[in-house]
């Protein structure tokens, strides 16, 4: 109507806006354009980096205009809407993806051929935007993307990390050593700064319970940092649909101090403002360890600034959230009507003392009022049922940082304690999320009783989730609170974007349009007759070598080193973590070894050639993890240094591992390793993107592993290991009735004795690592290395019929429509958040 547009003639606005460029030509008017004034760059010596500054801010242009018809057909309709609350967002890059999920691939690609470069190196210019640390900032990453393609009115809010997951090198003793990663240095066209979109949020200080009987309180003094606002704009797949992804940047809130600058005091006044930008200056590199394992470091060591993060992002988040909903003129109790909050783990869970807060502080409402509208808005997400990953805050530290929240984290505690009471189960100790000493909050208990659903990542964990550590809260609120939604991931970056090649050939083959069969991924399923066709299959494998060839190709020209692709490729890639047993499979990588120097020359050539991959980043304080990452590389060094065995087994790490790494491996792989000690990988979601890459699986029975098992048949995996239930009496055995692993598992005995030994160098430095195996063996290598050998044998019998093998691989790909995100994405709008799909108009406003 007339009162979107404010000022001035409509026709003249409507004259001057753009739509979404239709032609090539439109495309190069558009890059040129941008090289000559965004850029203030010359053709003549234009390289690939001004390139793709130009092409994206040209792609930005097509995302803006989506992006505002998106948002005011939202403020206009004013439907329901999801926030996705993340602390992590592991986007990896945006312009190709961009550009597929626009419709506009081949007219850039074509355009950008016309000026003279190359596609896929000026794509390659890209820094990772890299705000996470492994599956769960992933797994925000593609919810975005679904939710955009699915046109659901979901927003994303979280942080904009000066600087992300550091780089990794590698030092020549195989050392992890990290560097920052400045991955703004080049500006970031991607983001829209909204400078005018602030708010104030406060730390430290006092609050001071009225006593008018309301329970309300004031929360004064202390510190006041602004909150500004970055968006970054999420395009849907073939939909004009473009959601948004709000970060917050920490900044003083005036420039300096003046108070201390004029008594003379400068560096007390440049102070403060640097305190007020460390918010927001670094990701912490932690994942599932909130210090080091099996050292006595204090949980909260060094941690006020991780609690001031989580704050700081939940405030501003909330704040913004109740001002586009008062905007809109609701009354305060319809607020669950139109907002679901989604917590991507504990993270965000001061989002419920806070909304509690405003509630009651701001808003007048009894404790009563607020509790129904905050357990009805809020929706918990768990990722993992690891003890030392599990969220503690010490008391004293809330109390000091956060001293209103404390006070309603009590409350909430002591209500729950009558309520408890009330219903005649006081024997639970629940709301016990208070507790130890010095006492500490347990956030996930805060979490659970704050929301008005919980769901764990697969059906294994969701299980988990209710039988260990929310058991109490099962018995005590009804099992009809917890639920699953297995993990997914987008086939848009994780096939067509990845893998160009494969999607092309299943495009052809189903028959069907691309966009068809990427936002239905069920449709692959018609992919199942043609494992039966031998020119197919011949296709199939085709794409595979030329994979291969990729990989090594970027191995070469990035690393300097010499891949065979006449071999079968096995990959692990992903966090290095004792719990993910990356030592099982390189202590199996050396029995390998061993076992082919004792081998003839006739023997050996039986052999399945194999090409072994690790990557993965250790958090900087993971002592252990570390001496995995360096026995490896040490491990590689021998082994493909020995003319017995180098055509047999190569092996590889390839360093600082990202999603653009993932992009290369994860088409190129024959077989992938997922061998977490069963029930404790949540879900995994790389196992997902190899299997949709027609990639086998080798696993234990653990997270998805099981379900893709289910879906593609059993007899398409390779499973292996003890099973969940057998794990605490193993662990209980290795305590207190111990074998020595020379009668155990000989083998594995064997192996541990050469590393002692020096084979591979480094004058015992590895001991330590190996003693988490001679000792307490928490993660079970004792107990699965002889099964894990026997599969791998097996895996190997099985690539040797390579017919039967691709006939295995067009399966997995066939039956992969269930992990799609997609799938996910609508689970969680229909059965949590009840949210509706909102149809956007194309062709601007
Ligand atoms: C966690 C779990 C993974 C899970 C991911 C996404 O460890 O198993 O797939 O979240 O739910 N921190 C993680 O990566």
């Amino acid at each position: 109507g007339k009162d979107q547009w404010p000022r001035g003639d409509e026709g003249v606005w409507r004259d001057g806006m753009r739509t979404v460029d239709k032609d090539v030509q439109a495309v190069t008017r558009s890059i040129v354009g941008h090289v000559q004034t965004s850029l203030a760059r010359q053709a003549y010596n234009l390289d690939n980096l001004g390139a793709y500054q130009a092409a994206a801010l040209s792609a930005r242009d097509d995302l803006l205009v989506n992006w505002n018809t998106t948002q005011l057909t939202f403020t206009r309709k004013q439907p329901k809407r999801a926030y996705y609350l993340s602390l992590e967002f592991l986007m990896g890059r945006t312009l190709d993806n961009a550009l597929l999920n626009l419709g506009l691939k081949d007219k850039f690609t074509d355009g950008v051929q016309k000026l003279g470069f190359n596609m896929e190196d000026v794509i390659e210019q890209e820094r990772d935007a890299a705000l996470g640390n492994g599956g769960l900032g992933r797994l925000a990453a593609c919810y975005l993307d679904s939710s955009a393609s699915q046109e659901l009115p979901v927003w994303g809010y979280g942080l904009r990390y000066k600087y992300g997951i550091f780089q990794q090198l590698i030092s020549p003793q195989g050392e992890q050593l990290e560097a920052p990663d400045p991955w703004l240095d080049n500006q970031n066209p991607w983001e829209l700064p909204r400078l005018d979109v602030t708010y104030d949020i406060r730390f430290y200080g006092r609050a001071d319970r009225l006593d008018d009987g309301t329970g309300r309180a004031v929360w004064h003094g202390g510190q006041e940092v602004l909150a500004v606002a970055y968006d970054v704009m999420i395009p849907g797949y073939d939909t004009a649909s473009t959601n948004n992804l709000r970060l917050w940047e920490s900044k003083p809130q005036r420039g300096f101090d003046l108070n201390s600058f004029n008594a003379g005091n400068y560096e007390g006044a440049v102070e403060a403002s640097n305190s007020a930008s460390a918010i927001t200056s670094v990701l912490y590199p932690n994942d599932h360890t909130t210090c080091a394992p099996n050292r006595s470091i204090p949980i909260h060591f060094g941690k006020e600034l991780r609690l001031k993060q989580q704050y700081f992002w939940t405030a501003a988040s909330l704040a913004d959230i109740m001002r586009r909903f008062k905007n809109a003129g609701k009354n305060i109790r319809e607020f669950p009507d139109f907002v679901a909050i989604q917590l991507n783990d504990t993270h965000p869970t001061l989002a419920i003392p806070e909304l509690m807060r405003i509630l009651i502080d701001d808003e007048d409402l009894t404790w009563d009022q607020a509790w129904t509208i905050v357990t009805n808005t809020f929706f918990y997400t768990n990722h993992t049922v690891l003890p030392e990953a599990l969220e503690k805050w010490p008391v004293p530290l809330i109390e000091n940082v956060l001293p209103r929240h404390m006070q309603i984290i009590y409350d909430i505690s002591m209500n729950g304690q009558v309520l408890l009471a009330s219903n005649h189960v006081s024997d639970i100790q629940l709301t016990a999320f208070v507790e130890g000493q010095p006492k500490q909050v347990r956030m996930a208990h805060l979490a659970c009783i704050g929301s008005r659903k919980v769901n764990g990542v697969a059906e294994l964990h969701s299980e988990l989730v209710q039988t260990t550590i929310l058991k109490d809260f099962v018995e005590f609120e009804g099992v009809s609170k917890f639920g699953n939604v297995t993990n997914g991931i987008t086939p848009r970056r994780w096939l067509d974007q990845c893998n160009p090649e494969l999607s092309a050939l299943i495009t052809k083959t189903l028959k069907i349009e691309k966009s068809v069969w990427l936002k239905d991924l069920t449709k692959l399923e018609g992919l199942l007759p043609f494992a039966e066709d031998k020119a197919f299959r011949a296709q199939w494998s085709a794409i595979k070598q030329r994979n291969k060839e990729r990989l090594a190709h970027h191995v070469q020209t990035t690393l300097g080193l010499i891949i065979r692709t006449d071999a079968m490729f096995d990959v692990q890639i992903k966090r290095i973590h004792e719990y993910k047993r990356q030592t099982l499979n390189i202590l199996g990588v050396i029995h390998r070894y061993f076992a082919l120097k004792k081998m003839t020359p006739e023997e050996k050539k039986k052999v399945n050639r194999r090409v072994v991959f690790f990557a993965g980043k250790a958090a900087p304080a993971y002592y252990i993890a570390k001496l995995t990452i360096r026995l490896i590389v040490n491990v590689a060094r021998v082994i493909n240094a020995d003319p017995d065995t180098k055509e047999y087994l190569q092996l590889y790490f390839l360093p600082d591992y990202s999603v653009s790494l993932a992009e290369v491996l994860i088409p190129a792989s024959d077989i992938s390793q997922h061998i977490s000690t069963a029930g404790t990988e949540a879900s995994g979601t790389s196992n997902m993107k190899f299997c949709l890459n027609g990639g086998l699986l080798l696993g234990t029975v653990d997270g998805a592993n099981i379900e893709i098992a289910e879906e593609v048949g059993e007899n398409n995996v390779f499973f292996f290991g003890h099973l969940t239930p057998a794990v605490e009496d193993l662990r209980y055995q290795h305590l207190y009735h111990p074998v020595p692993i020379e009668e155990k598992c000989p083998p594995l005995a064997f192996v541990l004795n050469q590393i002692s030994a020096g084979v591979f160098g480094g004058d015992g430095v590895y001991e330590p690592l190996l003693n988490t195996i001679r000792q307490s063996d928490y993660y079970l290598i004792t107990d699965d290395f002889d099964s894990y050998i026997a599969t791998l044998e097996m895996v190997d019998e099985a690539y040797l019929d390579k017919e039967e093998w691709i006939k295995k691989s067009i399966r997995t790909t066939a039956k992969m429509g269930k992990f799609s995100s997609d799938r996910a994405i609508n689970e969680y709008a229909e059965s949590y958040w009840n949210i509706e799909p909102v149809s956007i108009p194309t062709g601007g406003l």
